[in-house]
Parts: C-alpha cells; sequence; structure tokens
C-alpha cells in the first residue's frame, strides 16, 4: 500500500478540513512546506515497509520435521499455589483475564478459548541460549481476543502475565514470570495463545494451560503458564519496567528473529 502524493494531499487536507484546503494551492508553492511534505512522506513508506516486514509469517515446516523431544526451559512445573491447584483440578477452575485498557474485560474458561478462531502451526523455536526445536502448536488468535475486549485507543502493549515465580529471591517482588509485545506482535496471524502441541493437549512443561506462540520473536518471549493478558499504555510500573522477566534482566526486550 503505497500512498501517493495526490492521496497524501487530499487525505491530510480532509482531516484539516476545507479552510486548509482553500490554501493548498498557496502552500504547495512554498518550499519549507513541500519539504516536510516529502518528510512526512518518505516517513510514511519507511514505517510501512518496516510494519509490512514485521507482519510477515515465520517459516513454518512439515509434520515430519517435528522434533522427537521438544525441549523444556525455565520453569518446568511452577511450584506457586495457585497454579499447584489449577493442576489438581485439571484446569477446571482457570479463567484467562483479560482486562487493562479494554472496553470489555474478560474471563474466559478454556472451554471458551478453545472455541476462538483458532491456528495451526508447526515453527521453531529459537532459544537464546543456542537450541532450538520443531514443534507444532494450536491456539487462538490473540488477535480475535483482542478484538472482543476491544482494546481502547491508548493501548499500546499487550503484557503476559504467567502463574510461575522464577526467581523466589527476588525481594522486589518482580520474580514472576511476565513478557510484553507490541500490537504489531499482537496482531500477527502466528502470534496465538497455544493449548495444544503435537496434537495432544500443552503439557505443564510446555506452559499449560495456555503459553503464548510469537513466532518471530525468540524463546524467551514466548510466555508460558499464561493467567492474565493486560492491555497497557506503558510498560513502567509492571516488574522493573522493561517489559518482561528476562528484558529486567539485561536482555532485549524486543527479540525479533
Ligand atoms: N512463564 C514462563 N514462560 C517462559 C519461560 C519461563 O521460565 N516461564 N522460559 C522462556 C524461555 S527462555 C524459553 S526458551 C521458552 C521455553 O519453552 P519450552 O519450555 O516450551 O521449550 O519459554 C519461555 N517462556
Ligand atoms: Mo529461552
Amino acid at each position: 500500500m503505497t500512498l501517493d502524493r495526490r492521496r497524501w494531499l487530499s487525505a491530510a487536507g480532509a482531516a484539516l478540513g476545507s479552510a486548509w484546503l482553500a490554501g493548498c494551492d498557496r502552500l504547495a508553492t512554498n518550499s519549507t512546506f513541500t519539504g516536510v511534505l516529502r518528510v512526512a512522506e518518505r516517513w510514511t513508506k519507511g514505517a510501512q515497509r518496516l510494519v509490512t516486514d514485521r507482519n510477515a509469517l515465520a517459516r513454518e515446516f512439515s509434520r515430519a520435521e517435528i522434533s522427537r523431544d521438544f525441549r523444556a526451559n525455565g520453569t518446568l512445573r511452577p511450584q506457586d499455589p495457585e497454579y499447584v491447584a489449577l493442576v489438581a483440578e485439571n484446569f477446571a477452575g482457570y479463567r484467562l483475564v483479560i482486562d487493562g485498557l479494554v472496553e470489555q474485560p474478560l474471563a474466559l474458561t478454556l472451554a471458551e478459548v478453545r472455541a476462538a478462531p483458532a491456528r495451526t502451526q508447526v515453527t521453531r523455536h529459537d532459544c537464546v541460549e543456542g537450541w532450538s526445536s520443531i514443534g507444532e502448536w494450536t491456539g487462538a488468535r490473540l488477535s480475535a481476543l483482542l478484538d472482543r475486549a476491544r482494546l481502547k485507543p491508548e493501548a499500546r502493549y499487550i503484557v503476559l502475565h504467567c502463574a510461575d515465580t522464577l526467581d523466589p529471591y527476588a525481594t522486589d517482588g518482580a520474580g514472576r514470570y511476565y513478557e510484553s509485545i507490541d500490537l504489531v506482535d499482537a496482531y500477527h496471524p502466528q502470534t496465538i495463545l497455544a493449548y495444544a502441541m503435537n496434537g495432544a493437549t500443552l503439557p505443564v512443561r510446555h506452559g499449560a494451560p495456555l503459553r503464548l506462540r510469537v513466532e518471530r520473536q525468540l524463546g524467551y518471549k514466548h510466555a508460558k503458564y499464561v493467567m492474565r493478558v493486560e492491555a497497557v499504555a506503558s510498560l513502567e510500573g509492571i516488574g522493573r519496567g522493561q517489559g518482561g522477566f528476562w528484558p529486567d534482566r539485561g536482555y532485549e526486550w524486543y527479540a525479533g528473529i
């Protein structure tokens, strides 16, 4: 989608109203103003290219390429009492909370999550520690869940709050795992909250009952044990403010691959 100058001008004109358009001819001959337009145009194209690239799909593999033993990493079985209780009842009382900057906060049962628009994909998971595994994931499209909750215009990031305390020694209360993504990744077609792996119910070690798959990013962005999805305007005030458990400890927030 490229905007030519005429369309850009008329869109800008429409936004500013007809009084502005009346002075348009005079403005168009003003070199400072046309310079500003050129810069704006270039910026728009650059931004569009960036967004287009980020919307490209991660490579998908055939079922024959699925790793026989998909590695598990980080928390393998949360010991947090709330989670232990959920496992004991096979997640019957689990609710996926979607709140924050949304018009319609939700608390969805797993059946409701499974009934949402879904996607299945065979992808390669790349951990910063230097290993990769290929697996098949099925889950609800995050975009569909967010559309149901209706994001407010101020929402800029989606925070995934997890059930597990990975650092029990954090004295500032920032020991819980969490991650966050921007709206480009949140609306990417391969971004799902997965409830199945390799055709079976998602096992605890891989993040039951729901784990994020955000296939254009490194492994640590793929939050397991997701309890709550929060729409926010800023990442300040969450954990240590860097947007994720590992970003709070020096990793990049944006881990695109
Ligand atoms: N809640 C939670 N999510 C997490 C982690 C974790 O420790 N806790 N580890 C991350 C890291 S570093 C990786 S590589 C992947 C591992 O996912 P897997 O165990 O399914 O391979 O989960 C990510 N998501
Ligand atoms: Mo990782």
